[in-house]
């Protein structure tokens, strides 16, 4: 079709709910493109990508053979405006059922066991002993995802696009199909299960007490008031992840992550009712991304078989804007001393956990579970590479969630049950009279 044809369809897609502050625009151009023209072609054309004095030219596709700027472009904008949503804040923690009165929330201890109303949020009258879920963390903790069938040619439909407003409200993360804190049913592939659903079986006391602090939340957790907590600090990456140029430099030194997660856990111990739980998650052994995706095709390239994840991590460090250029890089040498810094930085938080008491927490340690996830995955019939998101190349993908849910559910069966709390006797009857408790 004409590419004027192409946009008014692809603009058509995008649902339309409307508010001022969300936009998104297109350039629509007035001629057709033929196959020399990729889209570094068309960006570089209309001035939108550009090359700065000094810097090399960053291309996705393959150099076209003609030259980059041989063909006249007219464009004009055309935005779509968004609604910003209402729901900003429900998925990252459980919704406070009355917000006239600021003494109930979710994993307040039940004031007066809950005889006369339902303190605490968590659907129940009467209460019993309960606790919560708090993540500490990074963009993979909140479950950072960007739909693939948005960039997929053959995939793009209305459909496909009727999720994006919401997507956009969440700054594309979503904590709510999450490893730890997730409590609805995914929508993106693969399923749910979550450190949260897993308590809240064993003690539907544990009801809506989540908390997604990933990348910039505060901690809400009152001392004396409150109900004790498993805090899951998952370090993950970003210690050893950046986009610098030199980035062996600009990596978490040992000695620094021992005093930085020493001292948020002396925060967390002067914030945290006294008989909660702390488990630190090793860094992930990275190699695996490029070792699984290297040679596979990115969803923009699946058309054309013209973009490979090796050319898409180079763009994007060519961009300096790399979420790791310590592991996705053709560079063995780097993603090893990449990987030997992650490890070093785990022993630490290892050491950490065996060696260092708190008041109101005891710590624990457990490793990533990518080994286990993979293996798992493995007997299950699947490919490694579905356990990575497919547009960063970079992130956890849902599946590779789910899985680990149960790998850590079942290491802390196992090694330390009392961070998991008792299982509640009144489980059945709890359903039976409260039925889903009001939602989440
Ligand atoms: C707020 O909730 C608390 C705990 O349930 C209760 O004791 C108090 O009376 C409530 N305050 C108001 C103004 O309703
Ligand atoms: C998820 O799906 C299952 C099975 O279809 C259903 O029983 C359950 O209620 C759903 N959970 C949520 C939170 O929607
Ligand atoms: C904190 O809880 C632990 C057990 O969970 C208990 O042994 C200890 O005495 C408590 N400390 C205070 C100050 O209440
Ligand atoms: C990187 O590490 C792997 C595994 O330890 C090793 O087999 C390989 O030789 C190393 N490569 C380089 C270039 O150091
Ligand atoms: C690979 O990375 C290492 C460590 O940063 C560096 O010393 C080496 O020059 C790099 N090799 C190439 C071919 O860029
Ligand atoms: C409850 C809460 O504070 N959630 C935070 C989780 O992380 C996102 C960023 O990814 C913040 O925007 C939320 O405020």
């Amino acid at each position: 079709s004409t590419v004027k044809a192409a946009m008014e369809r692809l603009c058509n897609y995008i649902p339309e709910k409307l508010q001022e502050h969300n936009s998104l625009c297109f350039h629509t151009i007035s001629f057709s493109i033929d196959k020399e023209m990729n889209a570094d072609v068309v960006c570089h054309s209309l001035k939108l990508c550009k090359q700065d004095p000094g810097q090399p030219l960053c291309h996705l596709y393959p150099p076209p053979k003609v030259s980059w700027f041989s063909t006249f472009f007219q464009s004009h904008r055309l935005c779509k405006v968004f609604y910003s949503g209402t729901e900003q804040g429900y998925h990252w923690r459980g919704r406070d059922c009355n917000d006239k009165n600021t003494t109930v929330y979710p994993g307040r201890r039940p004031d007066n066991w809950d005889v006369k109303s339902d303190s605490n949020c968590n659907g129940i009258w009467v209460s019993a002993d309960s606790q919560g879920v708090v993540l500490l963390g990074d963009s993979a903790g909140a479950h950072f995802h960007i739909p693939p069938e948005w960039m997929t040619v053959t995939q793009m439909s209305a459909k496909s696009f009727a999720n994006l407003p919401m997507a956009f409200t969440d700054e594309l993360d979503w904590p709510q199909f999450s490893e730890i804190t997730g409590f609805l049913n995914s929508t993106i592939g693969g399923w749910t299960d979550s450190l949260y659903l897993r308590l809240r079986r064993r003690n539907r006391c544990n009801h809506r007490d989540l908390q997604n602090i990933s990348q910039n939340g505060i901690l809400a957790r009152n001392q004396l008031l409150d109900n004790p907590a498993i805090v899951v600090y998952a370090t993950i990456g970003n210690d050893v992840c950046n986009g610098n140029r030199d980035t062996l430099a600009h990596m978490t030194t040992p000695k620094e992550m021992l005093s930085n997660v020493v001292q948020a856990l002396r925060y967390l111990d002067s914030h945290l009712p006294n008989g909660s739980h702390v488990i630190l998650t090793g860094l992930v052994d990275g190699r695996f991304l490029w070792d699984n995706l290297h040679d596979r095709y990115h969803p923009l390239g699946q058309l054309n078989r013209d973009v490979t994840y090796s050319q898409l991590y180079s763009f994007l460090d060519c961009l300096q804007v790399s979420p790791c250029s310590g592991w996705l890089t053709p560079n063995e040498t780097l993603r090893n001393l990449t990987s030997e810094r992650a490890l070093q930085l785990s022993n630490v938080l290892k050491e950490i956990a065996r060696s260092e008491k708190f008041t109101n927490f005891d710590v624990f340690y457990m490793d990533f579970p990518l080994r286990q996830t993979a293996e798992e995955w493995r007997k299950m019939g699947g490919e490694p590479w579905q356990l990575i998101e497919p547009v960063d190349g970079f992130h956890p993908s849902q599946i590779a969630a789910a899985l680990g849910t149960s790998i850590t559910w079942q290491k802390a069966l196992r090694e330390w049950p009392q961070v998991l709390g008792k299982e509640n006797p009144f489980n059945d009857q709890i359903e039976a009279i409260f039925k889903d408790q009001g939602g989440h």
